[in-house]
């Protein structure tokens, strides 16, 4: 069954090009409370655990080198549906395959550099949530 609640981050390519204000807008807007929110920045190590899933797979070195590259925003979201919502929200992990309006199709770069994160299960967005805030973090 699906639960209500979500993990996002604005990825170091929207944080650096001025993008939160209106990607975390457009998240509020599509009916999405937010939870826990903070500015951080992920080094090579925790980047590396945070993707570790992808570690076998090609593109892992330069995934990790990205996501430790700037300042990020990572949020818990809540909605009714939150992670097949979201997911339509932000639209297809390669922007050139992404729906028109949607978060990705607007302010995505390149599949590598694609502006946003949205958790792609329950489970997985309580472990992604979990890595991020302590229970004194979130509402
Ligand atoms: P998504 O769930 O849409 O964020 O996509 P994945 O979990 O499949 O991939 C995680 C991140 O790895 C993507 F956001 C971008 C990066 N990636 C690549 O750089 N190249 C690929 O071929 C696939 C993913």
């Amino acid at each position: 069954m699906a639960t209500n609640r979500t993990f996002t981050m604005v990825k170091p390519d929207a944080f650096g090009a001025g993008n939160s204000g209106a990607i975390l807008s457009m998240i509020e807007k599509a009916g999405f409370k937010l939870i826990a929110m903070k500015i951080t920045r992920l080094t090579s190590e925790t980047a590396g655990k945070f993707y570790e899933v992808h570690k076998e797979r090609g593109f892992y070195g330069e995934l990790v080198e990205f996501m430790s590259s700037g300042p990020i925003i990572a949020a818990i979201l809540e909605k009714d549906n939150a992670v097949a919502d979201f997911r339509k929200l932000i639209g297809a992990t390669d922007p050139a395959k992404a729906d028109e309006g949607t978060i990705r199709k607007l302010y995505a770069k390149s599949m590598g550099a694609n502006a946003v994160h949205g958790s792609d299960s329950d489970e997985n967005a309580a472990i992604e949530g979990n890595f991020f805030f302590s229970h004194l973090e979130r509402i």
